[in-house]
């Protein structure tokens, strides 16, 4: 049971000697679920409702109270036709494709959101209290935290000529390195260094294809939470991304766009004001010359 009182059971397809070998490796999840049902104990699998109506059954609770939590098509099948309402998260490495599995009017009744990740979920939308760890009721904490670095290349332009908003735009293939790569789009707040200085500044950052422009490209555009004397295009940019801020999304008007984006750097503000974020901005990955040995150690000029 988690603490606002909630039950959460498992639903799955895997077999109940498969489900063993997989919780063996990750002890801690067994205490997260008060009831697991394997696709071997019931008739049929997904998209049948049979292993949803058995596992709401085993935690002793009513299809229609429960919210499912999927990724897959066969899956969403399955819960809706159990009764369950559902929130869809697609697994797939590009949320940007996952979008399209499921397409708007292809949805069904009983699904209640379609989200890029878990971390956009908002618990306080269906009645419960925000997770303990959020800081500010908005941030929360990316652990551990995104680094990356790379030559500042231009973009479109657009940042400060169309929002007022500058961003520094890494190059494409700083986004294939490390954790970046994994991580989900949406909006963060962090820590940034450029160039030979070791000055550290405050930065928020949107990661994705700006669903308001519909980019075909993915970017890592940080807006440093500072002014410069002039603009720093090839020199090399590093940034520690330690909070979650929101999904990226498409807004009604521009304006909106710019409104939402002073709120995410109000956001940012306080929230590595907290010291579990705060301290990052001591990381050795900002420091200039830490790159050493790596390929996006040396900052270059890009037309
Ligand atoms: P582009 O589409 O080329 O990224 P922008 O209008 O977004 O154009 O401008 C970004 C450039 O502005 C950055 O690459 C950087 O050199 C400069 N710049 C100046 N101040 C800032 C700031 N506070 N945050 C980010 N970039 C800034
Ligand atoms: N673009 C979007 O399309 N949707 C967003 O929700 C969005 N949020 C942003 C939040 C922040 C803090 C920043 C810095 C940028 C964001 N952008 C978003 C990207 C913005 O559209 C982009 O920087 C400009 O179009 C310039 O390339
Ligand atoms: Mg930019």
């Amino acid at each position: 049971m988690v603490a606002c009182g909630a039950v959460i059971g498992l639903a799955t397809s895997t077999s109940r000697a498969s489900l063993g070998r997989k919780l063996a490796s990750k002890p801690w999840l067994h205490s997260v679920f008060a009831a697991t049902a394997c696709g071997d104990e019931v008739p049929e699998g997904k998209p049948a409702p049979d292993v949803f109506a058995e596992a709401a059954r085993r935690l002793g609770v009513s299809p229609c109270d429960c919210l499912c939590f999927e990724d897959a098509p066969s899956g969403v099948q399955g819960a809706v036709a159990a009764g369950m309402r559902v929130v869809v998260v697609p697994s797939l490495p590009d949320a940007h494709d996952g979008l399209a599995v499921l397409p708007p009017n292809n949805h069904g009744p009983g699904v209640v959101e379609l989200l890029p990740s878990l971390l956009a979920w908002q618990p306080v939308g269906y009645g419960l209290p925000p997770f303990a760890d959020v800081i500010g009721g908005v941030v929360i904490p990316v652990t551990p935290p995104i680094r990356l670095r790379g030559p500042v290349v231009r973009g479109f332009g657009r940042g400060s000529r169309d929002l007022g908003i500058p961003t520094a735009n890494l190059d494409a293939d700083a986004l294939l390195r490390g954790s970046v790569a994994e991580a989900v789009t949406g909006i963060y707040a962090g820590w940034a260094s450029i160039g030979e200085s070791a000055d550290v500044h405050m930065m928020v950052m949107s990661i994705g294809w700006n669903p308001q422009f519909k980019n075909t490209h993915k970017t890592a555009e940080p807006w440093i939470l500072a002014d410069f004397d002039e603009p720093f295009y090839g020199k090399e940019i590093r940034l520690v991304a330690c909070g979650y801020v929101r999904p990226e999304a498409a807004f009604s008007s521009l304006p909106a766009l710019v409104q939402r984006i002073h709120q995410d750097a109000a956001d940012t503000r306080a929230a590595l004001a907290h010291p579990a974020l705060a301290e990052l901005q001591h990381d050795a990955w900002l420091a200039p010359g830490s790159s050493a040995g790596s390929s996006s150690g040396a900052a270059r000029e890009v037309d």
